[in-house]
C-alpha cells in the first residue's frame, strides 16, 4: 500500500496527488500538521530527514523529493503519456521539472511562504526578492508554452502537474501570473480530475 506524508498546502505533496488520482492507484494519506510544526518533531525527521513535507511510502522504497516520487510511479506503473518514452517529449518534461524545482520553487516559496504562512514573522526582503524575480520567470513560462496546449506538447505530462502545483500556491499569496499562456494552460490543467482533486478542500482562513 502506498503511504503519502501530505499537508494540502504543499504543493509538492499536491503533485503526488494529482498523478495518484489520475493513475487510479490505492494510497493513504498521512496527514502531517505543517501548521502545528510537526514536520520538525523527532518521529517525522526520523521518516524525512529534510524535515519536509511530502515523503513516500512504497512498500520498502521510500522517497522523499516531489518530482523524483511522480518519476518512480511513472516507471513502475508505465504510466507513458505522463512521462512520455520518446525524446524530444522526455527532454521537455525533464527541463520543465528541473526548472520548477531549481528556479520557480525558491520563488514561489520566497512570495507565499513569507506573505501568508508565516504572517508576522513573514521576511519583506524575501517577499521583494520573489516578487522581483516573479515576472521574468513568468515569462519564461509562458514563452515555454507558445504553441502548444502543454510544457511538452498537447498532452498533459507529470512536468504540468507539477508546474501548476506551484501556479496554484501563487493564488493563495494573490500572485496568479498576468501572462494569457499560463493563465489558458492553467486553465486545461485545471480540467484534469486528479489536479482538480489535489486542491485544499478548504481556503486558508
Ligand atoms: N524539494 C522538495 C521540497 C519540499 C518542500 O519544500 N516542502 C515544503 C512544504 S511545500 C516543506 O516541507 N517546507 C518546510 C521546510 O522546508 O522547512 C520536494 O520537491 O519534495
Amino acid at each position: 500500500m502506498i503511504a503519502l506524508y501530505h499537508y494540502p498546502f504543499s504543493q509538492h505533496a499536491r503533485r503526488v496527488v494529482s498523478l495518484l488520482e489520475e493513475a487510479e492507484l490505492k494510497y493513504e494519506l498521512k496527514h502531517v500538521a505543517m501548521d502545528k510544526s510537526e514536520f520538525l518533531s523527532p518521529e517525522y525527521t526520523a521518516i524525512n530527514p529534510n524535515q519536509q513535507v511530502p515523503t513516500f511510502h512504497d512498500g520498502n522504497i521510500i522517497i522523499h523529493e516531489s518530482n523524483a516520487i511522480l518519476r518512480y510511479l511513472c516507471f513502475k506503473h508505465h504510466l507513458n503519456t505522463w512521462y512520455p518514452l520518446e525524446l524530444p517529449q522526455r527532454a521537455l518534461v525533464e527541463q520543465w521539472l528541473d526548472w520548477n524545482q531549481c528556479r520557480l520553487s525558491g520563488c514561489v516559496t520566497d512570495i507565499v511562504l513569507n506573505k501568508v504562512f508565516l504572517g508576522d514573522q513573514g521576511d519583506p526582503s524575501a517577499i521583494k526578492r520573489g516578487e522581483e524575480n516573479l515576472q521574468q520567470l513568468m515569462d519564461i513560462l509562458s514563452t515555454g508554452l507558445e504553441g502548444h496546449s502543454f510544457l511538452a506538447g498537447n498532452q498533459a505530462t507529470i512536468a504540468d502537474l507539477s508546474v501548476a502545483s506551484n501556479i496554484f500556491q501563487l493564488g493563495i499569496a494573490k500572485a496568479v501570473p498576468k501572462n494569457q499562456n499560463i493563465l489558458d494552460w492553467y486553465q486545461r490543467v485545471n480540467l484534469i480530475k486528479g489536479f482538480a482533486k489535489s486542491l485544499p478542500e478548504h481556503s486558508l482562513t
